[in-house]
């Protein structure tokens, strides 16, 4: 098992970058906060992907971020990532464990209740309830989490867990209290006009919670 403490997880999404060049949005959502990156792309093919993940690997690497690749172990190991991200209809985190071993982190997206259970919820080294909210970033989802739903799963597992789907400034603090570690986010730091402040903004907001203020 891979140590998961990241506190603010930007999932990359090129589209929500508004035409913006997207390691620009990345190391600027790094300066203003950001720890940790995933990098989704559900389009590439996997010489596409490794590419554009071995030009994200340098960048991190300056910042001593690690990188998360979603759903493609031929990725994840070509560029030696951090970890790999998978979600209920991906492949699973045993198959994923049984080829990348215990160097790497695996997340494990819950969406229903009957998944924490699992074989897969146990191999993997956080869990991410998604989502935690509807959001129009990522359509085919089924339970909406909720702040209940955080209270709820965050007396079932020790594990770290990551809460994402429509999280922003404004909400960040009640999810850090409702039970949530770390938040991920898309569009609220790749489509802000400012990614560094709005990354800073909700850094900001996740420090205050975590310290009870
Ligand atoms: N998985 C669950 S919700 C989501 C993903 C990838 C998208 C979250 O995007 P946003 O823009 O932060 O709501
Ligand atoms: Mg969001």
């Amino acid at each position: 098992m891979m140590p998961f403490s990241y506190r603010l997880y930007l999932v990359t999404d090129e589209q929500a970058c508004l035409g913006r060049d997207l390691f620009w949005v990345v190391e600027e959502a790094i300066k203003g906060g950001v720890d940790v990156v995933q990098l989704r792309e559900k389009q590439l093919d996997t010489p596409a992907f490794i590419q554009k993940a071995e030009r994200l690997k340098q960048l991190l690497d300056k910042y001593h971020v690690p990188l998360i690749i979603n759903d493609n172990v031929e990725v994840a190991k070509a560029v030696q990532a951090y970890g790999i991200h998978v979600g209920n209809s991906d492949q699973s985190p045993v198959t994923v464990r049984a080829q990348l071993g215990a160097e790497a982190a695996i997340g494990y997206s819950i969406e229903y209740e009957t998944q924490l259970s699992t074989a897969n919820a146990a191999v993997a080294d956080y869990l991410a309830l998604s989502p935690i909210f509807a959001t129009p970033t990522k359509t085919d989802t089924v339970t909406e989490w909720g702040l209940e739903g955080i209270a709820h799963i965050r007396k079932q597992t020790q594990k770290p867990l990551v809460a994402i789907g429509h999280i922003a400034a404004d909400n960040a603090g009640s999810i850090i209290k409702a039970g949530a570690d770390c938040l991920a986010v898309v569009s609220a730091i790749c489509s802000a006009e400012h990614p560094a402040y709005a990354a800073e903004k909700i850094r900001i907001e996740i420090e205050r919670a975590a310290a009870g203020s």
